[in-house]
This record gives structure tokens, sequence and C-alpha cells, in this order.
């Protein structure tokens, strides 16, 4: 069964013009709920009522400030609206807050609304409620108000006020649900406390479905609560979902530590942001703006300072669209596609307004470059964003949790471009891992490059070990990524492992004359020792001591020519194979074997016969019980 979504209607208009008297005439609720309130007459704060519709659905209601200095409360409440009753006074007529609200409004890219002219009980004159609709229609001409109803009403007879609810009733049919299956955004526009209860806080539901237990982070702080309650419109529920007007009575976190502006979000969806990529755009009536302007900048319930870099141009002028980046002085959550406010930090001014179109990009350069690739971003379609990501991320890649956060698109629609970029072989997933596959191609390209190099520069070696050609060729590679790699050019024939080092498969070590003289003297001086082999820098002395003499000992080794059994103790190869047969004969007939019996059969050193059997136990050739070897595995 899926509920009826639910909506958020506001109130905006030029103060007292009977915002505050309209919602209270049509829910019976008073929306001035402070002291100050009452007592001067006028909403400060924003008030929350709600309204019961003919159809039987129940719509959240916010009434905001009309006062010119109280704009930062107003815009704190439009921010989750999704249908706006524009209230002007049919005394009074359109006035400068009409005028700011309607741009605040629009800028919120808001779709729906009503116009109200209240207070109709005052004007007696036909012509000049005449005059006032015509100001209004002019006012709304070119906006989401154009061709919206006008409904008359007063507060105090009543009149016009079923028709508002009718006409509400039918616009909110036409209205987009919010997404009920994305993650948890709520942006928290009142915090209080209650005895009994302690933490509640309160917003609009922005997207998803909160359940009482679940736990939410608070970001920016990314503090985990747990939700103990929840409330919608005043009563208890089990569950709320996107569009509501929302209280959450929360566990683990003090009152002092919340404040509005901060959002309630699904853990590890969203990341705070300081910097952000966006299109602005600013009033005619703005003044010229220059580069760096300090500004205010309002995102859901959220106010802070910023800086807007302007990237290609060095003065915004009053009605133009440009990209900027936003450097803002505290932390917010934003997502691609919010929609924003910008304001004048003195005078107060609302001076324009945007969309997010990339949140924490890097920081950019000044120029045409920088903003083309914002330009270019902001038409991006969300399969190239999420390929742009999975590439920026490189040969570490990235999880899909990660890409969300980067991303910030819905869940599901981020996995499906995951799915298909997979499919079309342009995205490599290894585990829960996604990677570029350009960039794991010219990884691979590198590798085969540098084993090349190191095959020409030292030719004497058999190849490299993993893990120094991972550092070399997938320097902050991802483990899975390096093993899939090295696992498909094993199969395509390309490269080879041998002995724990890195070749390609046409690669055979070669010797200078010098070198392999030099290979069989130390061959002939370890075989020599047979069962007691001299030390390895002693062989190294013995044939003079030069570098060239270790590097043929190496070589030997990978060459599995010589075995290094234990730190400086080296056997030829056919001679530890000797041995090998000689134990296992020995085991097969006796059962087992001792370190005095292996040293006695050997007639060599305890060191030699010790060396030897901790060799066959780290093979698991033998394995020891007690003093005894036995076969590791039974033959
Ligand atoms: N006669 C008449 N007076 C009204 C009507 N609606 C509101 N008023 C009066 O106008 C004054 C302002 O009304 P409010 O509802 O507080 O105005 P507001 O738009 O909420 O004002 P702010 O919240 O401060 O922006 C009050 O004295 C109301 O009683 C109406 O329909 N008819
Ligand atoms: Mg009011």
């Amino acid at each position: 069964m899926t509920a009826a979504p639910s909506f958020v209607i506001g109130t905006a208009g030029h103060i007292d013009h009977g915002k505050s008297a309209l919602v209270q005439a049509l829910t019976g609720i008073d929306p001035d709920r402070l002291e100050e309130e009452k007592r001067r007459g006028m909403t400060i704060d924003l008030g929350f009522a709600h309204l019961d519709l003919p159809s039987g659905r129940r719509v959240g209601i916010v009434d905001v400030p009309g006062h010119e200095r109280l704009i930062k409360n107003m815009l704190a409440g439009a921010g989750g609206l999704d249908m706006v009753l524009l209230v002007v006074a049919a005394d009074e007529g359109v006035m400068p807050q009409t005028r700011e609200h309607l741009d605040i409004l629009r800028f919120l890219r808001l779709r729906q609304g009503i116009v109200v002219l209240t207070k109709i009980d005052l004007v007696s004159d036909p012509d000049w409620t005449a005059l006032v609709e015509e100001d209004v229609r002019r006012l709304a001409a070119g906006t989401f108000l154009e061709g919206a109803p006008t409904v008359h009403v007063s507060a105090r007879t009543g009149e016009g006020l079923d028709r508002l609810v009718a006409e509400v009733n039918r616009r909110l049919d036409g209205l987009d649900a919010r997404p009920v299956d994305g993650p948890v955004r709520l942006p928290i526009d009142r915090v209080f406390t209650m005895t009994g209860f302690g933490t509640i806080v309160t917003g609009t539901l922005w997207s998803g479905r909160i359940r009482t237990g679940e736990v939410l982070e608070v970001l920016p702080l990314q503090a985990q609560v747990r939700v103990r309650q929840v409330q919608r419109h005043g009563e208890r529920a089990e569950e709320v979902t996107a569009g509501s007007r929302t209280a959450l009575n929360l566990v683990g976190i003090a009152r002092e530590a919340l404040e509005r502006g901060m959002v309630l979000a699904t853990p590890a969806t969203f990341q705070p942001a300081t910097l952000l990529d966006a299109r602005v755009r600013t009033l005619p009536s703005a003044p010229p703006l220059p580069h760096l302007a300090r500004l205010r900048f309002y995102l859901g319930t959220a106010e802070v300072l910023c800086r807007m870099a302007l990237l290609d141009r060095d003065r915004l002028r009053p009605g133009e669209d440009a990209p900027v980046q936003l450097r803002l002085e505290r932390p917010i959550v934003a997502v691609r596609g919010d929609a924003f406010v910008l304001r004048r930090y003195s005078p107060l001014l609302t001076v324009g307004g945007g969309e997010v179109i990339a949140v924490n990009p890097p920081r950019r350069r000044r120029g045409a470059a920088a903003a083309a690739t914002v330009a270019a971003l902001a038409e991006a379609k969300v399969g190239e964003l999420v390929q742009a990501a999975i590439a920026e991320r490189g040969l570490g890649g990235t999880a899909l949790e990660a890409l969300q956060l980067l991303v910030s698109q819905r869940r599901e629609q981020v996995g499906e471009e995951v799915a298909r970029l997979v499919q079309e072989g342009r995205v490599l997933q290894i585990q829960d891992r996604l990677f570029d596959a350009g960039v794991v191609e010219r990884a691979t390209v590198r590798m085969m490059e540098i084993l090349q190099e190191v095959h020409r520069q030292v030719p004497w070696r058999l190849g490299l070990p993993r893990e120094e050609l991972k550092t070399r060729t997938f320097p902050g590679g991802d483990d899975r990524l390096v093993a899939m790699t090295l696992e498909r050019l094993i199969d395509a024939g390309t490269v080879c492992i041998t002995r724990g080092l890195v070749s390609l498969r046409a690669h055979h070590p070669t010797y200078t004359p010098e070198e392999s003289t030099l290979r069989q003297a130390i061959l002939r001086a370890v075989r020599e020792g047979r069962f007691g082999p001299p030390a390895l820098d002693e062989v190294e002395q013995r044939l003079g001591g030069e570098p060239a003499t270790s590097r043929m000992v190496q070589s030997l080794q990978e060459a599995g020519e010589l075995v290094e059994v234990a730190p400086g103790i080296v056997f030829a190869a056919d001679v530890l194979e000797e041995i090998t047969r000689l134990v296992l004969t020995r085991i097969e007939s006796a059962g087992e074997i001792t370190v005095a019996q292996l040293r006695d059969l050997l007639a060599t050193s305890r060191k030699f016969a010790l060396a030897l059997l901790e060799y066959f136990d780290g093979i698991h050739l033998t394995r020891r019980v007690g003093d005894r070897r036995l076969l590791a595995k039974p033959l």
C-alpha cells in the first residue's frame, strides 16, 4: 500500500499582509507561537500548522515572517515547500517583500502556488481591487505563478476560505511527490527540549523515510543519533515519509550541539562541503558583484557566509548568469541539483541564486577552461558523472557507497549507472570495488613497459618481485586490482610468475661471459661443500667480494640453482634434492627423523641439520612434533 504523498505549503508576502491570520483562519492554529510575536503582532520566526483538506488529506503549513530583516528565517522555511500561498493585502497591493519573497521562491525552483488577496473586507472599491490584481499579474508574469489562481479572502469574515481550500486541494494533485526511497535528508529548522523527552528537532523531510528506533547522522557534525520517537504534524507515528513536517525525539546528542541549518541524514551518505561548483544568476535589481564577493549563502535551513569566485569574468552584472565556485566558511550539506539563494552581506539584500553543480570539486583556477569544465559538468548525465568519479579515483578504485557521496544522486540510479558501465566494459568491478577501465588499461600497458625496461637494463634478473612491480606501476593501487591485472596477463600468456618474480614470458635471463664464469665458480664452491656448504659471505669473499658476485648469487637463487634454506646458508639445488630424498627415505622406513639423526645421516654439523629440517617444515614437507619430524602430509 502506498500512502498519498505528503506535502508542505508555505506562506509568503510582505509584512502585515495577513499571512499568519490566514493560517489561523484556515487551520485554527495560531502560527505565532512566541510570546514576543504575540506582543508585537508580527511573525519573527517560522510558525507551523496543518490543514485537513476535504479529501481527508493533511498537509503541513509553514508560516514565514514578512519583515525585511527576517528574510533569513523566511529562507529557512522556504527551502522545504511544495507550494506557496503568496499573500498580498488587497488594501496595500504588491510591496517590496512581495517581490523579494517571490524572487527567493523562484531561485528555490518552487513550481506551484496560489495568489491570495487578503483583507478583502477592507476594500470596497472594485477598481482598486482590479488595479492590485493587475499589479500582481505583472509580478507573476514569467514566473511559476503566471496563470496561477487568485483567490480573494478575508481572514476576518471568512470570505473566500472555502474556495482557497478547494483550490489548494486541486493543486496538490499536480505536485510531484518527494523521493520516499532516497536517503533520509531532513534540514533542521527547530531544536528544543521537552521535559521527559530531551532533545527534539523539527524539519521538513526532504527525502526518504524515518522510523522509530532508526540511527541517523547529524551533519556536518557527523555524529550518530538514535530516533526515540517520531511525530508527524504533532501526532506520534511509526514512520514519516518525505514531504512531511516532522518532529523527532533524539537520543545521543545534547540540545546545545544542535542548531538550525544542520541536517539529519542516512549515515555515511552525504559529505559536508565547503566548496561548490555552481551556476549563479543575479537579479536585475542586484548590484554588480566583484570576484570573491562576500555573500550569504542559503540552502535548506542553513545560512553560511561565502566568497563567490567568478571563473570567467571579473564582475557579475545584474541579471547575468555565470559558472562560479562558492567557498563556504562553514561546511554544509549540499547535493548536485540543489537550489540556493545568495544575499548581500551588507546591506542585507537578495542578489541572486542558483543551482549546485558539484560538491567538493577541486579548487579551480580562474579562466575559460574552468568555466567550460563547470558548464560541461552542469550538462553531464548521471552516468557521465559516475564514470568521471570512478576515473578520478584512479587505481585505488572506489566503492559504490563512496560514489553516492561523490555524485549524491538517488541510490538506485547510481547503482543502475554502474551496472550499465560495467556491462559496457567502461568500468571494472572487482568484488565490491570499481575501477575505470581506461585507467586500468593504461596501468597495464605501463606495467609491461616497466618489465621491458627492467629486462633490458638488468638482463640477468629473472623478473621483479610483485611488490616492487606494484609500487612502480600501480602506486596507491588496490591489491585486488593488481592481482586481477596479473592474472589476466598470465592468462593471455604475456607475463609469468616464477618463484615470486614477475617477468614477460618472452624474457630469458642472459649473462655476460664474466657473469657466466662467476656463476660457475659460485655454484662449484657451494656444491663442493656438499652437505656442509660454505657460508655465502665466505664464498663471496673467496671470489673477490665484488658486487658482481652477490648479483650472481642472487641470479642463481632466482634461477633456482641455489637455495637459501636459512639466512646465509645455501645449498646447490641438486644437493638439496639429494638431501630431500634421503630424508624422505628415512621417514618412510623409521616413521620419523630427528635433528641428530639427520646430522649423522649427512655426516654434517648440527647447524646444517637444524636449518634443513626447519626449511623442510617451512615448505610443508615435514612437520615438527616435539623433537621429531614426521611427514607433513602422509604419503
Ligand atoms: N480586516 C482584516 N484584517 C486582517 C486580515 N488578515 C489580517 N488582518 C490584520 O492584519 C494585521 C497583520 O496580520 P498578520 O496575519 O499578523 O500579518 P502577517 O503577514 O503574518 O505579518 P508578518 O508575519 O509580520 O509578516 C493584523 O492586525 C491582522 O488582524 C483580514 O483579512 N482582514
Ligand atoms: Mg505573520
